[in-house]
């Protein structure tokens, strides 16, 4: 029996996706490249080292561990600006709905996010009392498709992996839901997101009894 639901953040609840686009093309074009929307969807859920990493690597520049440390704070900073200035209006269709049924009901619910800045995000879009527990990229060393994120979920929440549900838009999201041992709902494509128990556009087309029909 399902008992708890864990949530990634970026293209599951809010779309940062296109903050992160914007501060990391800010940084490609001051070190004299462009950075593209397609390569910005292999950043998905990706953490902010190792996007970086891709990023010079698409740019063919070599930077020493100091220089990537600045360079990965100068675009965190332009990116916390542009999430401060985030609004209630921007939580995607369905999911504080979504939220609020699943606890209505007595279910738990955590995030489960690659993210350093969920703190804030939650803040600004207003949705934070509707957590139970946060685990983001502050708590875990291991990126996706590691289940670390969301088995640290699971353990705060007190409820066993196996009956947990994660929903997520990222291939390697997916996977580490089913590493762990939990039912995946994907958010997006059939054709992408194909471990997923079952795929949904979106958590406006989620329901409670689509959750225990999984
Ligand atoms: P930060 P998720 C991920 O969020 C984003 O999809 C990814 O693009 C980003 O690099 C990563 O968080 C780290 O974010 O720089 O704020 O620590 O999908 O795991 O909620
Ligand atoms: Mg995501």
């Amino acid at each position: 029996t399902i008992k708890a639901c864990i949530f990634d953040l970026d293209g599951v609840i809010v779309d940062t996706a296109v903050y992160h686009y914007r501060s990391w093309k800010r940084l490609a074009n001051e070190l004299g490249f462009d950075f593209t929307e397609h390569q910005n969807e292999q950043l998905k859920g990706v953490s902010r080292v190792r996007s970086l990493e891709l990023i010079l690597g698409w740019g063919g520049i070599t930077k020493t561990p100091e220089e990537q440390e600045e360079l990965a704070t100068r675009k965190n900073n332009w990116y916390v600006e542009l999430i401060n200035q985030m609004t209630p209006a921007e939580i995607l269709p369905g999911a504080r709905e979504f939220l609020e049924a699943c606890r209505a009901t007595g279910l738990k619910t955590a995030l489960g996010s690659a993210s350093k800045n969920s703190g804030t995000i939650l803040n600004k879009v207003g949705i934070a009392n509707l957590f139970d527990a946060v685990v983001d990229g502050n708590k875990v060393s291991k990126p996706k498709p590691d289940p670390e994120v969301f088995l640290k979920g699971a353990e705060e929440l007190g409820v066993t992996p196996a009956d947990c549900v994660v929903f997520e838009d990222a291939i390697a999201g997916v996977e580490a839901a089913k590493n762990g041992g939990m039912k995946a709902v994907g958010i997006g494509s059939p054709e992408i997101l194909t471990e997923a128990d079952l795929v949904i556009a979106g958590l406006n087309e989620m329901t409670l009894e689509r959750l225990n029909n999984l």
